[in-house]
């Protein structure tokens, strides 16, 4: 509980830099003809990420994958297609909030998380 306790309380911190590590290192994500360009889609790709985020959260209470892939998977492929939104992004984006979370963790707890963050960016 301690971790999960961790994960809810740096929410917005862990979005918030992944998501200008995505931006960073792909900003035509952001730029005109991005899917995620202008501040309402910008604000919907965060919003996707805290989702994400969530996922993994509920996954590390409950001790198993199978909230990251029920709600967070099965189907998304196609939704993103439909949508224009280029799923190796949003895999990136889930990379760089592992990268943003573990680090704020000690070795155990953040290779466990990590498994479900990796869970989750192999199943994307
Ligand atoms: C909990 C399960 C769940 C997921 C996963 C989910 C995702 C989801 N993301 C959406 C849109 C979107 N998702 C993004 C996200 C991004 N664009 C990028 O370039 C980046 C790579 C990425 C952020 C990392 C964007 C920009 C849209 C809006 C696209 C549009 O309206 O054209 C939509 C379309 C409807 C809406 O705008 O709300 C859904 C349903 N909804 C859910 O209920």
């Amino acid at each position: 509980m301690r971790l999960v306790k961790t994960l809810t309380e740096s929410r917005d911190r862990i979005v918030k830099q992944a998501a200008n590590q995505l931006f960073q290192r792909r900003p035509s994500l952001v730029s005109p003809g991005g899917n995620a360009y202008g501040e309402e889609m910008t604000a919907v790709c965060l919003r996707d990420m805290d989702y994400y985020l969530r996922l993994v959260t509920y996954s590390v209470a409950a001790g198993e994958a199978t909230p990251i892939q029920e709600i967070g998977v099965i189907g998304v492929r196609q939704m993103y297609r439909s949508l224009g939104t280029p799923i190796d992004a949003v895999a990136e984006s889930v990379r760089a909030m592992k990268t943003v979370a573990t680090s704020m963790m000690s070795g155990e707890d953040a290779s466990e998380i990590g498994a479900y963050f990796d869970y989750l960016i192999s199943a994307l």
